[in-house]
C-alpha cells in the first residue's frame, strides 16, 4: 500500500484543487491531506482565508479521492505529519518545487504542474471587481 500525502489551504475551492488532489490521489492506494488552519495562513500572509478551517477541511474530507484530513498547523511540521501518516509519497503544487526537497530522506517528492487559469487569490481579485 502506498499512502500519499499532500498540503493545502484550498481556500474557495476550485477544480486547481481538485485537480491536483486527484492526480495525487492516482499516485498511491490512499491519500491524506494537510489542511492550513487559519492560524498558519495568518502568521504566512497577515490574513485569514475567506472559509474557515472548519469549512475547508470538511469540503476536502467529502471529496471521493481523500480517505483522511488533518489541520496543518505549522510549516515546520510538515515532517513529522509525514512520519505520522506513514507516507511514502509527498506531493506538492509545482509553485513549491524544490522546496520540500530535504523530505527525500523519508519519502519521495513528487511536484505536479498547477492548473493553469484558476487560483483563490485570482477568484478573490475578481470578485473584488464586482
Ligand atoms: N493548485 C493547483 N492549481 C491551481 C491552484 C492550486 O494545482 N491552479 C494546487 C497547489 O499547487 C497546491 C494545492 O493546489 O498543491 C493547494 O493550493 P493552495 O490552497 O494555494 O495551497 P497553499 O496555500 O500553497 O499550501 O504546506 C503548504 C501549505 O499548506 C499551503
Amino acid at each position: 500500500a502506498t499512502t500519499v500525502i499532500t498540503f493545502g489551504t484550498y481556500d474557495l475551492f476550485h477544480i486547481g484543487h481538485l485537480n491536483l488532489i486527484n492526480r495525487a490521489a492516482a499516485l498511491g492506494s490512499r491519500l491524506v491531506v494537510g489542511v492550513s488552519t487559519d492560524d498558519l495562513n495568518f502568521s504566512k500572509k497577515g490574513k485569514r482565508p475567506f472559509v474557515s478551517e472548519q469549512n475547508r477541511i470538511e469540503i476536502i474530507r467529502n471529496l471521493k479521492a481523500v480517505d483522511a484530513a488533518f489541520y496543518e498547523e505549522s510549516l515546520e511540521l510538515k515532517g513529522e505529519y509525514i512520519k505520522e501518516h506513514s507516507a511514502d509519497v509527498l506531493v506538492m503544487g509545482d509553485d513549491w518545487s524544490g522546496r520540500f526537497d530535504h523530505f527525500k530522506s523519508l519519502c519521495e517528492v513528487i511536484y505536479l504542474p498547477r492548473t493553469d487559469g484558476i487560483s483563490s487569490t485570482w477568484i478573490k481579485a475578481e470578485l473584488a471587481l464586482g
